[in-house]
């Protein structure tokens, strides 16, 4: 481990020198961001942390770049917003407080003013006037107006649904919360439990939201939104029920293989489907029963496993094939989703592998009827299902189409006898935001016996959280046990009524936290429309891979809901994202059990933020990640050490005369200003500080030597000062004092470069074929024979020269000349 004991081996006094230059530019408000003048916009957000209690080495490590990168924008000449906040609902601080019996408001203030003591020392540009805390009135005030308009516009609404229970968490979860079956946050296995739920109608939306063609996201985060939201299309077919009792008279089922409708042997039905206990005959009732009280026990992902048998039970009763009026049997059987398409699958075991083994498990017949090839049939099936393209076969009027046509054609078909209709089934659900737990915003709902759900009035809101609430996980809502918060009147017809009291999911808060920023204090509104477009969409969005399918998808849809409420005018909240990798230690994830968690105070006050920040943004790609490790800090503190003395040097001691040739040193200079510059803005960090270290070597030995001209000299420590200052805002801010520049570092604009001088020098490569000189070409100094001979031959005036030849061979000087010699 690392010796506190010693003294910062710095040249300087971080702590001083931080101190100083944090006072001074808050003191000046350098950062505020302003809309003034015709500087355009640039809204950099990384996503805002949940109070836990300690800063640690994560978070700056999602912060620091974020900021370098912000500050760079800023040195480009954009007018730039860098907020911070606080995401602090939720169950930590309510789980936290029941272990502590303190109250969850106390913990979530006390580590809020913990942290930003800690992020201060960042000496990041937020503009603390900003700040967002989501679980104070005045922000959670505004996620129930928002609430309310979701609801007034059909897009809230409360239903019985099966929905995710976590026994530990004691709540609901949404299906974005259950990973692999499992709780998200604590890992417990998620059951299913029948309530009476609040939901946002995401789906709605499902269409709009697969439109991310303009969103400069990384594929990873698209490709699973996509696959969440889960597009098909196929078509509904309508089995017809034979069976008296049932007062419907068709069962409707879902599928992307209409193609195979002839062979269909069995229909099968979720548990939960509502019909299941019309269409089971007596005789079969026990064990239907049986089943569905088992099937609710077992999780989607068992449900759905394909090495699991698939297993179902025989409804007694029949249904009858629409096009050919075959006579099916029904099934109950837990590998059809209640949730998906229509509950109910036509069973095709020939062509589909669940239902083959299915088929197989029951002895169900296999029929064949999409063939690729004439030895194909229904009893050569050996085990498994034929899911290729071919013709149908055994398919009356369709057979001998081509699959693909066929599937038109029986779609049609059903479609012109009202049997059917072509449809797009969605995988995603409307998102369940109620909660059964206290530390959130209280939905604000009237229940009248009357008048059904009521919003409260806008006059009214917030409707506080009470803060004397016995917030014991019960399963139950604590609210509802609270002495009088139930106690409302209806606003719609003053009848005694009932308040609810179920809280929103934190998720709600982040959907729309990024607007508040624009206008956070303003107490009449969300957010003033004005503002919010000027400043949004947010231009860069930073933060981990693992909010792809939660707050990344929620915080669209908001968008586009309220771009449609006529809120905002923009359908998009984040232009651009950047996913960080995760940092890690003694080669593991970071976590409190494993005591691995490296905490980023006492390096700051031993080493000061800059080196912290500098090597967290050494030691990798930021998007990769890396690992943390004590002794990498050192190879920063030498850096630093070498251009403090470097910096210091009294430049009247140079020993050079005006009529030395730098030229190369210069390019160099300028090399390295372009490509520091492109790689800040790609978050290339850990290559950019690399130029930097070797520009800083170059220096040193032009200065001992005396190679370099003073002007070169004093320019070249202007510009490393100025490309630094983005990623080490103190010690450059400092640097940038003592080399006798005036005004703040971090209002400069960044340093140029020329592009004559930035790349490597060009030589004129001559040309020949056979000898005769026939063309010349500027190409880099160092081409490579590959290169120069590529360049040669795509030269028209070679080319001339080279018809109906053959190439026998070709010389190559390298530096000088290329000679093609043809036959
Ligand atoms: C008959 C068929 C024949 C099917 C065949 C496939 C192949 P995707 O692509 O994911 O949308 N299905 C429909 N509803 C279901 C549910 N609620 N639970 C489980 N499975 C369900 O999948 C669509 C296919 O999944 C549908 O097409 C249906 O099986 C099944 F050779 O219908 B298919
Ligand atoms: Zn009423």
């Amino acid at each position: 481990m690392h010796d506190l004991k010693n003294q910062h081996p710095l040249r300087y006094n971080p702590n001083e020198v931080d101190k100083k230059w944090q006072d001074r530019w808050s003191n000046n408000s350098i950062y505020k961001p302003q809309l003034l003048g015709d500087a355009p916009k640039w809204y950099e957000l990384t996503m805002y942390p949940y109070p836990s209690g300690d800063l640690h080495i994560g978070h700056w490590y999602a912060m620091a770049p974020a900021d370098a990168h912000a500050r760079y924008k800023r040195m480009q000449g954009f007018n730039v917003l860098h907020p911070m906040g606080f995401d602090s609902f939720g169950l930590p601080a309510e789980n936290a407080a029941i272990k502590r019996n303190i109250h969850p408001h106390e913990w979530t203030m006390s580590n809020i003013e913990r942290m930003r003591g800690q992020l201060r020392s960042l000496g990041a540009i937020y503009d603390w006037d900003r700040e967002i805390i989501c679980s104070l009135p005045e922000y959670y005030k505004w996620n129930q107006w928002l609430f309310i308009q979701f609801f007034e516009a059909g897009l809230a609404y409360k239903a019985n649904a099966t929905a995710n229970w976590c026994s530990s968490c004691n709540t609901v979860l949404a299906n974005e919360q259950v990973v692999n079956g499992e709780c998200e946050r604590c890992d417990t296995v998620v059951y299913k439990r029948d309530l009476n739920q609040w939901f946002l109608g995401i789906t709605n939306y499902a269409e709009e939201l697969l439109e991310m063609d303009d969103l400069d996201w990384p594929e990873k985060i698209k490709t699973m939104q996509k696959n969440w939201i889960g597009r098909s299309e196929g078509v509904e077919v309508y089995f017809d029920i034979s069976h008296p009792e049932t007062n419907t008279d068709v069962l409707s089922t879902f599928t992307t293989r209409v193609d195979t409708l002839f062979g269909v042997t069995f229909v099968v039905l979720a548990p939960e489907h509502p019909a299941i206990s019309q269409l089971t005959t007596a005789l079969h009732k026990d064990e239907v029963e049986r089943y569905i009280e088992a099937a609710r026990r077992k999780t989607d992902i068992d449900r759905l496993s394909t090495d699991d048998k698939k297993t179902g039970v025989f409804l007694g009763s029949y249904c009858t094939n629409p096009l050919n009026g075959d006579s099916i049997p029904l099934f109950v059987g837990d590998y059809v989703l209640a949730s998906y398409g229509t509950g109910v699958v036509m069973g095709v075991p020939a062509h589909d592998q669940r239902d083959f083994d299915f088929a197989t498990t029951y002895n169900l017949p296999i029929k064949l009827v999409v063939s690729s090839d004439a030895s194909m049939s229904s009893t050569s099936m050996g085990q498994e299902a034929w899911t290729g393209a071919g013709t149908l076969v055994n398919s009356n009027q369709f057979t001998g189409l081509v699959n693909t046509t066929a599937a038109e054609a029986i779609a049609s078909t059903l479609e012109s006898l009202g049997k059917g209709h072509r449809t797009t089934s969605f995988r995603i659900r409307d998102w369940l935001v109620s909660r059964q737990r206290y530390w959130g915003t209280p939905i604000p709902i009237i229940h009248c016996s009357a008048c059904g759900p009521v919003a409260v009035p806008e006059d009214e809101l917030p409707v506080l959280l009470p803060e004397d609430a016995e917030f014991l996980p019960t399963g139950e809502s604590p609210l509802k046990h609270h002495p009088t918060f139930k106690q409302a009147t209806c606003p719609s017809c003053n009848r005694l009524a009932e308040r609810e009291t179920d809280t929103l999911d934190t998720f709600f808060d982040s959907s729309w936290y990024f607007l508040r920023y624009t206008d956070p204090q303003n107490a009449n509104a969300a957010f003033d429309s004005g503002e919010v477009n000027k400043w949004c969409p947010v231009d860069q969005y930073t933060g981990g891979a693992e909010h792809a399918v939660m707050h990344l998808l929620y915080a669209r849809f908001f968008t586009k809901v309220l771009r449609d409420l006529g809120l905002v005018e923009f359908g998009e909240p984040f232009t651009r994202l950047f996913n960080q990798g995760t940092i890690i230690a003694n080669q593991q994830k970071m976590s409190k059990s494993r005591g691995n968690v490296v905490s980023p105070d006492e390096y700051v006050a031993q080493y000061g933020a800059d080196v912290v920040r500098t090597y967290l943004m050494f030691l990798g790609p930021w998007d990769q990640g890396g690992e943390w490790n004590d002794g990498g800090l050192n190879g920063v503190v030498r850096w630093f050490n070498r251009l403090w003395d470097l910096l210091s040097l009294d430049q009247q001691a140079l020993l050079s005369s005006e009529d030395t040739d730098d030229t190369e040193f210069q390019s160099l200079m300028h090399k390295t200003v372009k490509k520091v510059l492109e790689d800040t803005g790609n978050f290339k960090f850990n290559t950019a500080l690399a130029s930097l270290m070797t520009l800083t070597n170059e220096m040193s030995s032009r200065w001992e030597d005396g190679s370099v001209k003073r002007d070169t000299w004093n320019d070249c420590i202007t510009k490393l000062l100025l490309m630094l200052a983005p990623i080490a805002p103190h010690i450059t801010e400092e640097l940038w004092e003592k080399t006798g520049h005036v005004g703040s570092i971090h209002t400069q604009a960044s340093p140029s470069w020329d592009s004559s001088l930035a790349y490597d020098k060009t030589i004129t490569l001559v040309v020949q074929v056979n000898g005769k000189v026939r063309d010349r070409i500027i190409t880099p100094v160092d081409i490579s024979q590959p290169a120069a001979e590529k360049i040669a031959f795509s030269s028209n005036r070679i080319k001339q020269h080279l018809e109906n030849h053959e190439v026998q061979k070709i010389i190559f000087v390298p530096g000088r000349l290329i000679n093609v010699v043809t036959s």
